[in-house]
């Protein structure tokens, strides 16, 4: 074994973090078993062989959206054919059927919307917890508290106070895509600086929400530009402890109007999971989010350092949008074959990681 998977192997084994220089040597290793070897003892110590999945809905509210990140097909700007925003009593009906279905949690996320005041967004909450006060809101990223907050006048610690007691449980991962601003003003120009989202997420934790960070990969940026990502989240990780899940995204090319995509494949998906195991050491759960990176490869990461599936998700937009070529929704029962099949146990959760049921 040569001399970097020596080392990072000892690190793993004495629960010592590695540098930003062995990240960017794992990354340009071709030697995938080996890093992926590394990474499932990191993630063995951490969670032996269970891996998580829940029961939940996506509530895509509007995709109206004042920003044009050249990575996204899913927004529309108003007026465009295509454009919707759903009234309350919509959401009041996929509520009812995440319900009927047996979520646990309603994932609500969506374009920062023109012209809706503040007060939707409260209500919007409200109404969910109207249907069952026991589903548990994620919603909203750090690119929407923002919004609201310069919508609203409030601060960021008010916003999350008011959506708190209007019934938000935790917050997703995303809007972070690549922190560095070079890539920023490359894809997404008009969305707040990866600085901003650190702020955002920092106060939000601090504020006693829970939420996840996500890594938008396999656009224009290079690796470099995941390490130093990854590193500003295993900082902010180190201030708060407020990050359930990290969630490496694969970049989706369809619709888009990113030059030159061509999607991620198999081998740069598997390496960018498993060396996200071993570089955040301060992360109890690495999520393979299914709709992007496709059941096979979601699957066969649980042998590389990943021990959450998210879960059943039902009606996803933003990666479908893009050319997803995933199912639009899985069964919890295929969840739990998936996982057991790569040897593993099935552990129903629930979003704050809470075991419901062991399979
Ligand atoms: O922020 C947009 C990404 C994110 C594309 O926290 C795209 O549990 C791929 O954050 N190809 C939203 N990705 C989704 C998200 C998420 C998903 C699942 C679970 C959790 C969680 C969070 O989707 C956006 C952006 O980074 N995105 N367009 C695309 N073409
Ligand atoms: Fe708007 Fe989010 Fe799409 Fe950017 S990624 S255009 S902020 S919906």
């Amino acid at each position: 074994m040569n001399q970097l998977f020596e080392t990072v192997k000892e690190k793993i084994a004495h629960s010592r973090r590695i540098t930003d220089s062995e990240a960017l040597a794992l990354f340009a290793s071709n030697d995938l078993l080996a890093i992926g070897a590394l990474a499932a003892s990191a993630n063995e110590k951490k969670n032996a062989d269970r891996v998580y999945f829940n029961v939940n809905r996506h509530i895509n509210y509007t995709n109206l959206c004042v920003n044009q990140c050249i990575f996204c097909a899913f927004s529309k700007e108003e007026g465009e054919e295509g454009g919707y925003t759903l009234a309350l009593e919509d959401i009041r009906q996929k509520a009812l059927e995440a319900v009927a279905a047996g979520a646990t949690e309603i994932h609500s996320v969506g374009g920062l919307h023109p012209s809706l005041p503040f007060e939707f967004y409260l209500a919007m909450l409200r109404t969910i917890k109207e249907v069952s006060p026991e589903l548990h809101i994620k919603a909203f990223t750090a690119v929407e508290i923002d919004y609201f907050s310069r919508l609203s006048r409030l601060s960021v610690t008010e916003v999350v106070a008011a959506l708190k007691e209007a019934g938000l449980g935790s917050m997703p991962g995303g809007g972070a895509e690549i922190l560095g601003q070079e890539v920023r003003d490359k894809i997404c120009p008009e969305k707040i600086s990866g600085r901003r989202w650190l702020e955002v997420i920092e106060e939000v934790h601090n504020a006693g929400l829970r939420s996840n960070a996500t890594m938008l990969f396999g656009h224009l940026e290079n690796y470099a530009d995941r390490v130093e990502h990854m590193r500003l989240i295993r900082e902010l990780q180190d201030r708060t402890g407020g990050f359930q899940s990290f969630i490496p995204l694969a970049f989706q090319p369809d619709n888009t109007r990113v030059p030159g995509a061509k999607g991620v494949g198999g081998v740069d998906a598997l390496k960018t999971l498993a060396i996200s195991r071993i570089y955040l050491d301060n992360f109890q759960h690495i999520k393979a989010y299914w709709v992007m990176l496709g059941l096979k490869i979601a699957q066969t990461s649980l042998c590389f350092g990943v021990n959450d599936l998210d879960g059943t998700v039902i009606e996803e937009q933003i990666g479908h949008d893009a050319g997803a070529d995933s199912p639009q929704v899985v069964a919890k029962e295929r969840i739990v074959n998936l996982i057991r099949k790569a040897g593993k146990q099935p552990i129903e959760r629930d979003t704050l990681y809470n075991e419901l049921k062991a399979y």
